[in-house]
C-alpha cells in the first residue's frame, strides 16, 4: 500500500520552507540557470512552484497569448486546446542525437554527434533565442518523492505550453528543491521552440553531463524533457551505470478474485495500445468474479532489484500523454474519464460549442468543426479532423482506476514482463519465453509495424528491441548486456511473455478482439507466473492450449483460438531472416547470449 501521499488528491507543492523558489535553489542550480540566462537572454524569468493555481494562471496567460483556446468549461472543466505548428506534430527521430566524445558510446542504432561539436552548434542556436520571450524555470521530480530511484530535473523553456504540460506530466515545483537539497545531481534540461524550423531542430542528449538541449520543437516527446529525453534516454544510461533499468513500459496491477495482487510491466512500441492495456476494463464476467485492473503508468517504468532479489518498479511520470484518435467509451472508458477535466488537447478537432472531436470518438461525425490546422472541416471534406498523432495531456490522478501504489516510493514487485508488437502476420497471440535469457532474446528481436507517433513511413515492420529503439541513451550492445546482467541481481526474476493483439486473417480481419478481452490472455499469463496454468512447448516458447484460455462469452471457438495461435514454420524462418536487419547493425558486437538463442530457435524449427 502507498506510503506516499494520497494519490486520489491532486499533487500539491511542499510548504515553502524558506521563501521564494528562487531563494530555495542551491548554488549549483543558480549557477547553471544564470549561464543559460546569459546564453538565451530572455526578457523575463519566471520561477514556477508547481501549484494548481499557477497552472491555472498559465492557462489564463496562454489564452491571452493565443497558445491555448479555453474549451467549453461546462462540458470539459479545466480543459484547454492547443494547436501545434503543422511541421511539429510527432517525434523526429532523425533529429534526435546522443552526444558523446566517441561514437561507440551512442552505438549503431542512435544518431551520434560529437559532444563538443553539438554544444557549439546548439550554443549558436540558443544564443539570444529568448529575446522578447519569457524563460520558465521548471523544477521537477521524476518518480514518487523519496523513492531511491527518483530523479530531479530542471527544465528551462520559452514555451508556456511546455510549462503547463510539464506541470501535469511531472511532480513539478517546490518538491524538487526538497528532493535535491545541496546536491548538483540534477538533469540540466534546456529547451527553446526557436522558430520551429525543422532545419534548425535538434534534440540533443549528453548522457555523461546529465544534460539535454532541445531546440526548434514544441512537440511533447521533443519538448517535455522529463519524458522521453530524461526518463528514457538519460535514465537508461544512468540505470546501466547504477544497476537499474529505465524501460518504455506500462505498469499495471491485477487483483484476482481471491484478492491476490500482481503487478505486470509491458513494453509495446509507440502507439501500440499501452495506454489502453494499462487502463483495461475486464469483461463483465471477470468483473463480477472480482477481477480488477489498476494503472500505475502507461509509458515509462524504472525498475531495480531490491535487497531480497525481487524486481521492483515505479512509474516516474505523473500524467498521461496519450494518442487521442480511436479513444472512446468502447476502447478505453477509463481514458475517457481521465480526459474529461484538467486536460490539454493538442491537434484534435474543435467543435463550434467549444467541445472537441476526433476520428473514432463517436460513430457519427459532427456536421462540422475546425480541424487540427484550424480549417473548416466537414465529414465529406476528405481530410482528418484530428491529426493521427493528436494527444491528450491528463493528470494521473484523474484516472478512476489509479493504483494506490502509484505514489509509493518503494514501488511494486513485478511478476511478469510482456513484450508486444503490432504484427498483422506470423506472430501468435501469446507465448511465454523459456527463461529470462530467452525472454531477453524475444524482447531484443521485437518487431512492430510503425505508427504515426514518429515522423516517417507508417505500417512497415521495424525491429524495435524492448520498444526502446528510439529511446536508448547509449550503445544497444551494452543495453542488451545490461538486461542479461540484471538477471544476476534477481533471485526470482519475472516471467517474460510476448503478445500480439493485432494478427489478421487472409481477409484482413483482426483474429482477436483485443481491448478488455485481453484480460483472458492476462489471466493465463498471471496463472503461469504462479504455476497455475498449463502450457505446451513450441518452437517459440510455452503456449496455452485452446482450453487454457477462457473463451466463455467471447464468441470465439477453440479452433479460432488455435488459428490466432498457429505457427507457420516458413513464416518464422522469414522472421528470423528479417531479424538480421538488427543483428547486422550490431555486427561483431552482438552479445553471445543473443547468438546462442538464435541458434537454439533455428534448431527447434
Ligand atoms: C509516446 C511515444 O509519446 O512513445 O509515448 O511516442
Ligand atoms: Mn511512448
Amino acid at each position: 500500500m502507498a506510503k506516499g501521499t494520497d494519490p486520489t488528491k491532486a499533487h500539491s507543492p511542499a510548504p515553502a520552507a524558506g521563501g521564494s523558489p528562487e531563494a530555495r535553489a542551491n548554488e549549483a542550480v543558480r549557477r547553471w540557470i544564470q549561464e543559460c540566462i546569459d546564453l538565451c537572454q530572455p526578457d523575463k524569468v519566471v520561477w514556477c512552484n508547481g501549484s494548481l493555481d499557477e497552472r491555472k494562471q498559465m492557462f489564463e496567460q496562454g489564452v491571452k497569448d493565443g497558445v491555448f483556446i479555453r474549451l467549453n468549461q461546462e462540458k470539459l472543466p479545466g480543459c484547454y486546446y492547443h494547436r501545434s505548428n503543422q511541421n511539429d506534430v510527432a517525434r523526429t527521430e532523425h533529429l534526435t542525437f546522443i552526444c558523446t566524445a566517441n561514437e561507440d558510446a551512442a552505438g549503431p542504432t542512435n544518431n551520434w554527434m560529437d559532444a563538443k561539436a553539438a554544444y557549439a552548434k546548439l550554443r549558436g542556436l540558443f544564443k539570444g533565442c529568448m529575446k522578447g520571450r519569457t524563460m520558465y524555470v521548471l523544477p521537477f521530480v521524476m518518480g514518487p518523492i523519496g523513492s531511491p530511484l527518483a530523479k530531479v530535473g530542471i527544465e528551462l523553456t520559452d514555451s508556456l505550453y511546455v510549462a503547463a504540460s510539464m506541470s501535469i506530466m511531472t511532480r513539478m515545483g517546490d518538491v524538487a528543491w526538497d528532493q535535491l537539497g545541496d546536491s548538483d545531481e540534477f538533469t540540466r534540461c534546456l529547451h527553446s521552440v526557436g522558430d520551429v524550423n525543422p532545419d534548425r531542430r535538434y534534440i540533443c542528449h549528453f548522457p555523461k553531463d546529465n544534460t539535454i538541449w532541445s531546440f526548434g520543437s514544441g512537440y511533447g516527446g521533443n519538448a517535455l524533457l522529463g519524458k522521453k529525453c530524461l526518463a528514457l534516454r538519460i535514465a537508461s544510461y544512468l540505470g546501466q551505470q547504477q544497476n537499474w533499468m529505465a524501460e518504455h513500459m506500462l505498469l499495471m496491477g491485477v487483483r484476482d478474485p481471491s484478492g491476490h495482487k500482481s503487478y505486470v510491466a509491458a513494453a509495446f512500441p509507440s502507439a501500440c495500445g499501452k495506454t489502453n492495456f494499462a487502463m483495461l476494463i475486464p469483461p463483465d464476467q471477470y468483473k463480477q468474479a472480482g477481477w480488477q485492473i489498476t494503472t500505475l503508468g502507461d509509458d515509462i517504468v524504472w525498475m531495480w532489484a531490491d535487497k531480497d532479489g525481487r524486481l521492483r518498479a515505479i512509474n516516474p511520470e505523473a500524467g498521461y500523454f496519450g494518442v487521442v484518435p480511436g479513444t472512446n467509451y468502447q476502447t478505453n472508458p477509463n481514458a475517457m474519464e481521465c480526459i474529461k477535466r484538467d486536460t490539454i488537447y493538442t491537434n484534435v478537432g474543435l467543435l463550434p460549442d467549444g467541445d472537441v472531436w476526433w476520428e473514432g470518438k463517436t460513430e457519427d461525425p459532427p456536421r462540422e468543426c475546425l480541424d487540427w490546422t484550424g480549417q473548416k472541416w466537414t465529414p465529406d471534406c476528405g481530410r482528418k479532423a484530428a491529426h493521427p498523432n493528436s494527444r491528450f495531456t491528463a493528470p494521473a490522478v484523474n484516472n478512476p482506476v489509479l493504483d494506490p501504489a502509484y505514489d509509493d516510493p518503494d514501488g511494486v514487485p513485478v511478476s511478469a514482463i510482456i513484450f508486444g508488437g503490432r504484427r498483422s502476420r506470423t506472430i501468435p497471440l501469446v507465448f511465454q519465453s523459456f527463461n529470462w535469457v530467452h525472454g531477453v532474446y524475444v524482447g531484443a528481436t521485437l518487431g512492430s509495424e510503425t505508427t504515426a507517433a514518429a515522423t516517417g513511413q507508417v505500417g512497415v515492420v521495424r525491429r524495435d528491441p524492448m520498444a526502446m529503439l528510439p529511446f536508448l541513451g547509449y550503445n544497444i550492445r551494452d543495453y542488451l548486456t545490461h538486461w542479461f546482467r540484471m538477471r544476476k541481481r534477481m533471485k526470482d526474476p519475472p516471467r517474460i511473455f510476448h503478445v500480439n493483439w493485432f494478427r489478421k486473417n487472409d481477409q484482413g480481419r483482426f483474429m482477436w478482439p483485443g481491448f478488455g478481452e485481453n484480460m483472458r490472455v492476462l489471466e493465463w499469463i498471471l496463472n503461469r507466473t504462479r504455476g497455475r496454468a498449463a502450457a505446451v512447448e513450441t518452437p517459440l516458447g510455452w503456449m496455452p492450449r485452446p482450453e487454457d484460455i477462457n473463451l466463455d462469452g467471447l464468441g470465439m471457438t477453440a479452433s479460432d483460438l488455435a488459428a490466432v495461435q498457429s505457427i507457420d514454420i516458413d513464416e518464422v524462418k522469414s522472421e528470423i531472416v528479417s531479424q538480421e536487419e538488427l543483428f547486422l547493425k550490431l555486427a561483431g558486437d552482438l552479445p553471445k547470449e543473443i547468438i546462442f538463442q538464435r541458434e537454439l530457435l533455428i534448431s527447434r524449427l
